[in-house]
């Protein structure tokens, strides 16, 4: 056994002595393993931004279909509570998390969305959902993004003076993801686009940006131009009969 030890150990030896004088006989082992790139470079460096504005099943989608957004997550937010459910989410807000590239989309344009895409006068509720968890916020991420945001809020208030913008403005605390079952949960509602990319794993459609775009237009939300864009996309691939949509 010692023999057949010390006989291994020799030949590893040579293996490595002919590999260093020979490289050509190397097995080429990479300096580093890294990890597959989440992103392509050109998506590169993002940055983050949470809204609250009511439900967030429709706030997810509201943010996923714009230009430059490349992922979406729902979560909860603005609360003192740690780990918060969405059957217990005491005092947070129901929010959306968007990840954008700042070349292609600004933080401004984020707001401009927000304001466009809720009522911000509404006491304690957006639309048919009642409750403070339904309530608008701002979260930003320092002074500069606190000053933008309070400017748009004094904007939005000079539109009418009838009635007062709700709207609070405060420092991202923790933001807490929430369950699977409320990620792209437009998209989910059509098993037909689910299929057309592929019936992605659970945490592959959270990651993923397609999904997050066809979120926005399961549930109509995406700008005109880029719903009929879509559409067109769709309609393409049933003619052609090839079901996997793989990019937009
Ligand atoms: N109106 C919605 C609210 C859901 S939400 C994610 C409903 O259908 O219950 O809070």
């Amino acid at each position: 056994m010692v023999f057949l030890q010390s006989r291994g150990n020799l030949l590893i030896f040579l293996l490595l002595t002919t590999c260093v004088i020979d490289k050509a006989q190397c097995i080429r082992i990479p300096d580093r393993i890294s990890e597959p790139a989440r992103d392509p470079p050109s998506q590169q460096p993002l940055k983050t931004a949470v809204f609250a504005l009511g439900s967030f099943w429709r706030s997810e989608s509201v943010f996923g279909c714009l230009n430059g957004v490349v992922r979406t997550t729902v979560g909860y937010a603005g609360g003192s509570k740690s780990n918060p459910e969405y059957r217990s989410l005491a005092d947070h807000a129901e929010s959306v998390q968007v990840e954008y590239d700042p070349r292609l989309i600004s933080f401004k344009q984020l707001l401009e969305v927000f304001w466009s895409s809720h009522d911000s006068r509404q006491v304690f509720g957006q639309g048919p959902d009642v409750g403070s968890q339904y309530r608008s916020i701002i979260f930003t991420n320092g002074t500069e993004e606190s000053r933008m945001a309070a400017i748009s809020k004094e904007r939005e208030q000079t539109k009418s003076r009838s009635s007062i913008v709700t709207t609070q403005i405060q420092q991202l605390g923790t933001f807490y993801p929430a369950e699977p079952e409320h990620q792209k949960f437009e998209l989910k509602q059509n098993p037909f686009f689910l299929q057309l990319i592929g019936n992605l794993p659970e945490e592959e459609l959270e990651r993923s940006s397609l999904a997050t775009k066809l979120n926005g237009y399961a549930a109509e939300l995406c700008p005109p131009r880029v719903q009929k864009q879509i559409d067109a996309k769709i309609n393409d691939i049933m003619r052609k009969g090839w079901p996997i949509l793989r990019e937009l």
